[in-house]
């Protein structure tokens, strides 16, 4: 019998009585529970060496780049900065090279110096170009450089990019709306006709109709072309597409020299104004169907006319610390310990949340775990669905990261981080943008009954063990346009780990045409949910206890085989686990019907002799890119197009794009594809670049927005030996429930953890939702 025995019930029998009602507990009977009492400090073992750039490095960057001294002739950037200026684009952490964290963090080495990139839009070169650079060391003293940032990129010009494939902002746009505003004044009395609306330029009052443009803007970066879809403006424009294109051609800073390419409408193009005004004129021209100005339908607002659920008045299910905060928090050095976990996290303004040093128990598991880039690709009939691309990082994870609704968002209670990027000379502080909270699974982690399961069984014994789940979860929400990207790592208490990804937000539509539903289903008067792909890749640096690891595939095969005790079946099918290592550097799929396993194992063994490793899991939606080939997307996503990858970890890699790819698809700035130079990575340092994702198959539940249930995507990855035995044996967290020999007595053990008898008393959070604050360094 167990020892600690707290409860006896004597003659009732396993599933009779209900003896949790009887439960004594000593502790949290009554008063409130630890849902909103902190996180306990803890100091992290060390400084955090992938920490952010502060406030004042960045101000102090912000004056040496702007020292005339220096030889960069900036401008201060403004409403009235041109093209044809120097100016700076932004200021971001540049990656610290492992090379130099790992001696600091394992070691006695010294912390590693601090480096900022910088972009700066250099149109006022003879050859303007985007030049990217890195300035350290940090904080700015006599030893600090600025040098043009290079070896992070792989396409042969290093940080240069061409300007037609620069970042459309500001200036960008002001030097072709001129020519925009020319030809839509020159239709405005058609377009009044079609939609009952005009263009006349961005600042001009009569303008009634809103746009939005194609990306990629070059294919190359020798041309540029702008597609121009007009849109209603609206708080939901991108559902009010209007079936009007301009598409502009753009090369280089000379306005001057930009000319109209076309106008397309009705499936039609049309190569200047005078062709379209003709075809109008003859009837040809029709808007169909007519799309609604208002946006009242599509706002997350509840609607009165759908009705009421019985019963759902009342406060829905929660998720609530009851016991209290079970983590630990270094907030100056962003650094958690939870349930044997622990790590470091770091935000930057390209890509958000990265996690550092994940280690279990002590043992490093994973040395860097961050996403690198969000691609998707859309389909359609229209200049704009047919060739757009995105790449999200060309807009900043960080910078579209924001205000998390404790309640709604993250659990009540949830630690609620501010996060911080430079935006100038100054720096945005958006506060409560990451929060970080335990959860129950929502199912249980282990359960076992064993002996009579019924009387008739005859068994003289039963006993039931379950172990609760729950894990520890870091979240943040990027708004990127019209999409909400959820990231979430959730931190198992078995040692495993989740990383999923889920969208929500308004789908970029197209207008509604009744011969194009390959493209789509209509999904409302005018609208059509254009089909698209979203591709997020992310980077798992596994150290499997040290960087001397291994990626091995284990495969179930089918074999013929025979045995002697079964004479009369001959030769018959049989499986067998075939485990052999990846030899070299490559991108791969996972094999259909999961029929392979995939993991990163160490040399070192476990008390059986076997390698201990870490596998990788695929969950829900792991998918990659559709197409392969495609103009739009042809070498500068070449990250997107498997659903894994594994190359040798290398400083010159940290990263698998570059923000300004996106407008380089036939001459890429990085192409992901030449990391895999045949290198071997048997017992070698490895990173897996990882895809999740989903085939956007709009419908019309994707009104008013996308819903997180379906646009889901994750992966797991869970430790494969890497242990002797499952990691549950030391949690309280469970019930053993055993009757005596004869069916006679019920034992009850709770492991002394107490249950709370608390009040629980939610808030509403009032505090700190203001969308951002500037701080100067
Ligand atoms: C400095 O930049 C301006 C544009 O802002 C340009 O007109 C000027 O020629 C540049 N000066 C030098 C020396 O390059
Ligand atoms: C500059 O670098 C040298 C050599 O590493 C070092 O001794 C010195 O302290 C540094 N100066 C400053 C201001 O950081
Ligand atoms: C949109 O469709 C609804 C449902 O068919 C219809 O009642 C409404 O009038 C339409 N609106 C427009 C602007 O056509
Ligand atoms: C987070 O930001 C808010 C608003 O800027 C500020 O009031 C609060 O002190 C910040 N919290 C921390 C922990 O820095
Ligand atoms: C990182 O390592 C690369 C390759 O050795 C080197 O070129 C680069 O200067 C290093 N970066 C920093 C910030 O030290
Ligand atoms: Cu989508």
């Amino acid at each position: 019998m167990l020892s600690s025995l707290i409860f006896v019930l004597s003659g009732a029998a396993l599933g009779v009585a209900r003896p949790g009602q009887n439960v004594e507990n000593t502790k949290r009977q009554s008063g409130s529970c630890g849902t909103y009492e902190p996180a306990a400090a803890v100091k992290a073992p060390k400084t955090n060496p992938w920490a952010q750039i502060t406030p004042a490095d960045n101000a102090a960057i912000w004056d040496l780049l702007h020292d005339p001294a220096t030889g960069l002739n900036l401008t201060l950037p403004s409403f009235t900065t041109e093209q044809t200026d120097n100016y700076v684009a932004f200021i971001d952490t540049l990656h610290t090279n492992k090379s130099a964290v790992l001696p600091y963090v394992d070691g006695n080495g010294p912390q590693p110096p601090k480096y900022a990139r910088v972009v700066i839009f250099e149109g006022g070169k003879k050859v303007p170009v985007s030049q990217e650079y890195m300035v350290g060391p940090l904080p700015v003293s006599s030893n600090t450089t600025i040098q043009k940032l290079d070896y992070i990129f792989n396409g042969g010009k290093g940080g240069t990019v061409p300007f037609n494939a620069r970042f459309f902002d500001v200036s960008r746009d002001a030097a072709s709306e001129p020519l925009l505003a020319s030809v839509m004044t020159e239709v405005a009395d058609i377009t009044q006709k079609l939609f009952g609306g005009a263009y006349y330029g961005a600042e001009d009052e009569r303008t009634d109709l809103t746009f939005t443009f194609d990306t990629p803007v070059s294919l190359d970066g020798s041309q540029a072309v702008r597609i121009v879809m007009f849109r209603y403006p609206s708080e939901v424009e991108f559902l009010q597409p209007l079936d009007f294109y301009v598409i502009l051609d753009i090369p280089g800073t000379d306005p001057s020299k930009y000319t109209l390419r076309g106008i397309v409408t009705n499936e039609k193009f049309f190569p200047t104004v005078a062709k379209f005004r003709e075809a109008f004129e003859a009837g040809q021209i029709v808007n169909e169907f007519p799309q609604p100005r208002d946006a009242e339908w599509a706002q997350l607002t509840r609607k009165k006319e759908m009705g009421t659920r019985t019963l759902e008045d009342r406060l829905a299910p929660q998720s609530i610390e009851l016991g209290g905060k079970r983590y630990k928090l270094d907030a100056e050095q962003n650094y958690v310990e939870y349930m044997g976990w622990s790590f470091y996290m770091s935000w930057t303004r390209q890509l958000g949340l990265a996690i550092y040093d994940i280690k279990f128990k002590g043992e490093r598991i994973i040395y860097e775990l961050s996403l690198q880039e969000a691609a998707a690709q859309y389909a359609g009939n229209t200049p704009k669905a047919a060739s757009t691309v995105y790449h999200d990082t060309h807009y900043g994870f960080g910078a579209q990261s924001a205000v998390l609704l404790e309640g709604f968002d993250c659990p009540f209670g949830a630690t609620m981080l501010n996060v911080s990027y430079p935006e100038g000379r100054a720096t945005t502080v958006k506060p409560q943008a990451v929060c970080i909270f335990e959860a129950d699974s929502g199912f249980p982690l282990a359960r076992h009954r064993t002996g009579g399961f019924e009387p008739s069984d005859g068994y003289g014994f039963s006993n039931l063990g379950v172990v609760k789940a729950s894990a520890l979860h870091v979240r943040h929400v990027a708004t990127v346009g019209n999409y909400d990207y959820l990231f979430d790592f959730a931190f198992n208490v078995d040692g495993s780990l989740e990383v999923s990804v889920r969208a929500s937000g308004y789908l970029q539509a197209s207008p509604y045409y009744k011969t194009q539903g390959r493209f789509g289903p209509r999904i409302h008067n005018s609208t059509q949910g254009s089909y698209h792909d979203h591709v997020v890749t992310f980077k798992a640096d596994f150290d499997i206890l040290d960087t001397k690891n291994s990626f091995q595939v284990t495969s179930l095969q089918t074999v013929q085989q025979s045995q002697p005790w079964f004479p009369e079946l001959g030769s018959f099918d049989q499986m067998e686990l075939h485990a052999s290592n990846l030899k070299t550097e490559s991108q791969l799929n996972f094999d259909p019907n999961g029929q392979s396993m995939y993991t990163v194992t160490s040399d070192k063994t476990n008390a059986w002799g076997e390698k201990r490793g870490y596998r990788i899991v695929p969950g829900h939606s792991n998918i990659h890119l559709t197409s392969s080939n495609s103009p739009f997307s042809r070498k500068q996503s070449e990250m997107s197009k498997s659903h894994l990858a594994v190359t040798r970890v290398k400083d010159t890699e940290p990263y698998a794009n570059s923000w300004q790819n996106v407008n380089l698809p036939q001459a890429p700035q990085q192409d992901f594809s030449k990391f895999f130079d045949g290198e071997s990575i048997e017992n070698e340092d490895l990173t897996v670049w990882f895809n999740l994702g989903m085939h956007h198959f709009t419908r019309s539940e994707d009104i008013p927005v996308t819903l997180f249930t379906e646009a889901s995507s994750s992966i797991l990855f869970a430790p494969q030996n890497f242990f002797d035995r499952a990691q549950e044996g030391d949690l309280q967290n469970r019930r053993w429930v055993e009757t005596g020999e004869n069916m006679d007595e019920l034992s009850w053990e709770t492991y002394g953890v107490p249950l709370a008898g608390c009040d629980v008393r939610l808030r509403e959070p009032v505090s700190g939702i203001l969308p951002w604050e500037s701080v100067e360094g």
